[in-house]
């Protein structure tokens, strides 16, 4: 055995509640296959079938590993556009992201135990041996402690606990002498200075050679450290103390876990996403299940699986409370502010929270996790993967897909909690997907934009480490691993770790912390890594049963994005229109701007102009009571047949919009309860439904940020009653002021809603030169074309136009994102519009269309005048 000088089931106390090894075997249980319980729903997957999947499997992690190690080992990773290993310094840096490099053969380490999972155990001997020759981890380069950590540190002790198990097992390894688990140590003291604050939370970044703060080091400036940063430790810094006997690494995890704990925000229970650390406070206080924070609750939940304390259970279950209570409205999990969890902070989802269902199985709260994984199998139907940021109805608002792994692991969870076949299809989806989007001759490329499946030059180390493991394990039958993967808990790099370390060298007192430790009532246990034989003893339907209801959510809320064309024509469907190939002649083209709300005028010079058509709802303003929206109207008879005011917050903004609706109101216009946001320094903001069918609602809706919304709450303290007009971005015309008007083009940010009081109009509207408005006849021209509503506000007291970056949003019924429509690459968040629309156009099409002809019409008079 190892120095850490505790074996298998060696080590003093046991938690008071049970012994441990009886926890880890419930752990264990957490990953027991229901396969038997099949007994309808999706089809079965014969064994050779599953085999054909597991061998497929086993054949892209050799083309992803082999091409690594064939053309960039000893490089941190392989890129595999250029055939070739990135090493930091020698490529143009990419900024944080770089910070995992260390130029110690990253994708070597993250890939070790991944070798032994896959049955590969003489490639596993080798590569342990270029390790150990190979690595060196003393380079005077600033790397993240948290990638560091889970990668590196992890992949060491990973490839430790398995080259044992395979020592014992009397094979392979039997020149094993502990040599990762010396580097690992070696790893973890260079990591230890980065813990140096009084807060005990560790910097987000050390030098490997000089550590922090000294002037070689470049680094130990930082304030601020993400939550999953410096709450994601300790697995493997108490795997290394206990495998090593040096209590000092856990000390130091638990000693940060214990602020984290210390500075969570106590009326909701939830944490922030950046927290200073010296002081403790939270510099961003949104707080989700995703990037920033995901592995500090995924820790939180394994630390009691890994070392029987009860106090992390405690502290999981009662985020895991709030999570529930606030960040999940099923199948979505959308960030709130921790100070105002009624609150949403975001209305898109990050693809860091696909792991999220994984980790209610572990929890044993099946339910939610079918549902959310659902939502998101939907989403990668939709685009062929997760897009980094989706918005609640499915848009994409992040293009990009660096092959993560977590939608794989959670599939695979699921699939030893349920046993439903269903979960194999979608598994062999993803290995589809993979091979035919991603795989390219020198290894497989992360997705630099899923809409248009190009390409980017990277190969994250985290593919090898997680995405084989899990779908390899998918297909697997216990006789096709060589150890029993049950007696190993995954890290959130998916390296693991032996369960009986529980039972080793618990040496850290619980004194060295800041949390007293209290025994759980029984509460706190239930459910916690529930045998999966218990929970579905007698519905094999019932993982189906949940996801029947939200079979359609992202068709619903939007049809279908980009369709590949050669996979449209494939299925007979029309591929989008792509702006380059738009023809100015072709009624077909032409009808798709139509449908738009834009016209296209033929200038006598042979240009052409774009038109975009108002959808306008003109009306008095009136207040709604309550003033949030969210029950039932009090005041009905004062919104009837008017634009009604609620406030932001405490509801979806559907059910706002459903509330005001119904008391007869016809649009509503959100106002930040924010005090002091403005369109001028707030981001991008939408308005989104709750994923379910808003069909319903067929009132416009228009969100305003507490300083815009100021504008119209002063307007109406002053004057008595306050008309608007709600519109889309193109300029609409006032009837008293349309003669002077000229029409605006697509790209006119100026104001489309105007106050104006019996007394006094208060609209100003600035006009650009026809000149302006001009787009010449080239395809490309049309790109700009937007259709998103959006309003601005004009008052002649002011010397600007205050709306000129007014971010709104309108809730018409169609889609306005241009996927469908006319695909122009969208590159950007905002190329991508992802502005959410749901409900119903007010306006009648007949009046649409009535516009539309004025505009022409006035179109053709300037055109005749100008030509
Ligand atoms: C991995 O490095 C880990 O899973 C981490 O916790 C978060 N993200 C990446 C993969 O997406």
């Amino acid at each position: 055995m190892s120095e850490a000088g505790g074996g298998r089931g060696s080590g003093s106390s046991v938690p008071q509640r049970a012994p441990w090894s009886l926890v880890a075997a419930t752990a264990a249980l957490c990953l027991v296959s229901a396969t038997s319980v099949w007994t309808a729903g999706a089809a079965p997957m014969s064994r050779e079938e599953k085999q054909k999947l597991g061998n497929q499997v086993l054949e892209m992690f050799d083309h992803a590993y082999g091409n690594y190690m064939e053309h960039a080992y000893p490089a941190d990773e392989l890129m595999p556009l250029t055939c070739r290993g990135r090493i930091r310094g020698q490529e143009p840096s990419r900024g944080d992201v770089d910070d995992a490099l260390g130029k110690f053969s990253l994708t070597l380490i993250d890939s070790l135990d991944t070798l032994v999972v896959l049955n590969k155990t003489k490639e596993f001997e080798d590569a342990v041996r270029k390790v150990l020759r190979d690595v060196n981890l003393d380079n005077d380069v600033v790397v993240s402690v948290f990638e560091t950590n889970i990668r590196v540190l992890g992949g060491l002790l990973g490839g430790h606990s398995l080259a044992i198990m395979l020592k014992e097992k009397g094979e392979y390894m039997q020149w094993y002498n502990d040599e990762l688990l010396q580097m690992a140590k070696q790893l973890g003291y260079k990591l230890l200075p980065a813990f140096n604050t009084t807060s005990g939370l560790p910097y987000p970044r050390i030098n490997l050679k000089f550590g922090i703060r000294k002037p070689e080091a470049r680094t130990g400036t930082e304030t601020d450290t993400c939550t999953a940063c410096a709450g994601t430790l300790i697995l493997e810094f108490a795997a290394l103390s206990r495998f090593t006997g040096a209590t000092i690494f856990e000390e130091y995890a638990r000693k940060a876990l214990d602020f984290l704990w210390e500075k969570r925000q106590r009326s909701s229970n939830l944490v922030g996403v950046t927290i200073n650390i010296h002081t403790g406070d939270w510099v961003r206080k949104d707080s989700g299940v995703g990037a920033g924070i995901d592995s500090y609750y995924e820790y939180l939940l394994k630390a009691y699986v890994l070392l029987g304390d009860d106090s992390f259970l405690e502290r999981f279950n009662t985020h895991y409370d709030a999570i529930m209570r606030y960040i999940s409205q099923p199948p979505l999990l959308l960030d709130v502010h921790i100070h105002k969890p009624m609150l949403n902070a975001r209305t898109w989802m990050d693809a860091l929270l696909a792991f999220f269902p994984g980790l209610q199985v572990l929890k044993g709260d099946i339910r939610p996790a079918i549902e959310t994984h659902e939502m998101l199998y939907q989403v990668i139907k939709k685009h062929n993967f997760l897009p980094e940021a989706f918005t609640t109805d499915f848009r994409v608002h992040w293009a990009q897909h660096p092959l993560r792994p977590e939608f794989a692991e959670s599939t695979y969870f699921l699939y030893k909690a349920t046993g439903d076949p269903y979960y194999l299809e979608v598994g062999k989806t993803l290995i589809e997907n993979l091979n035919k989007y991603a795989r390219v001759p020198c290894g497989f490329a992360a997705m630099k934009d899923v809409r248009t499946g190009s390409h980017e030059d990277r190969m994250d180390s985290f593919f090898l480490a997680e995405m084989f493991k899990y779908l390899y394990l998918l297909f697997a039958d216990k006789e096709d691993i060589i150890f029993d993967i049950e007696d190993y808990i995954f890290t959130t790099e998916a390296h693991l770790l032996p369960l009986w370390l529980s039972t080793t060298n618990q040496r850290v007192s619980k004194k060295n912390t800041t949390s007293e430790y209290t025994e759980l009532d029984d509460s706190n246990f239930d459910w916690t890594c529930p045998n999966t034989q218990i929970l579905f003893p007698n519905d094999p339907l019932y993982a189906q049963s949940i996801r029947e209801p939200l079979k359609n959510v992202v068709d619903k809320s939007c049809p279908r994005g980009i369709i590949r064309v050669e996979e449209s024509l494939r299925s007979g469907a029309k591929p989008p229109l792509r702006a380059r190939d738009f023809m100015a002649t072709n009624p077909e083209h032409l009808e798709i701007l139509k449908k738009m709300g834009v016209s296209l005028i033929h200038l006598k010079d042979g240009r052409v102009q774009l038109v975009q058509h108002a959808i306008q709802t003109r009306g008095f303003v009136a207040s709604s009571k309550p003033y949030n929206g969210c029950s039932e109207l009090t005041n009905p008879e004062a919104v009837m047949g008017k634009i009604a005011l609620i406030q932001r917050g405490q509801c979806m903004f559907a059910e706002k919009a459903r509330n005001i609706q119904n008391a007869g109101a016809i649009g509503g216009i959100v106002i930040d309860d924010n005090e002091g946001s403005s369109s001028d320094t707030a981001p991008l903001f939408q308005m989104a439904g709750d994923g379910k069918d808003t069909d319903d609602i067929t009132i416009p809706m228009l969100f305003l940020f507490s300083k815009e919304g100021g504008i119209i709450l002063d307007a109406i303290r002053e004057y008595e009653e306050v008309e608007v007009l709600l519109s889309d971005k193109a300029k609409d015309r006032d009837p008293e002021m349309e003669n002077e008007e000229q029409p605006s083009s697509e790209n006119d940010s100026q104001s489309a809603e105007q106050i104006a009081s019996r007394s006094q109009e208060i609209d100003l509207v600035d006009q650009e030169s026809p000149e302006e408005s001009s787009v010449n006849s080239h395809p490309e021209a049309l790109s700009p074309v937007d259709t998103d509503s959006a309003a601005s506000v004009s008052s002649s007291e002011q010397d600007s136009n205050p709306m000129e970056n007014l971010e709104t949003t309108s809730l018409d019924g169609e889609c306005t994102d241009l996927d469908n429509q006319l695909q122009e690459q969208p590159e950007t968040e905002e190329d991508s519009n992802p502005n959410v629309s749901w409900g119903k156009k007010a306006q009648p099409i007949d009046s649409i269309l009535a516009d539309w002809n004025e505009d022409i019409e006035a179109f053709e008079m300037m055109d005749k005048d100008e030509l």
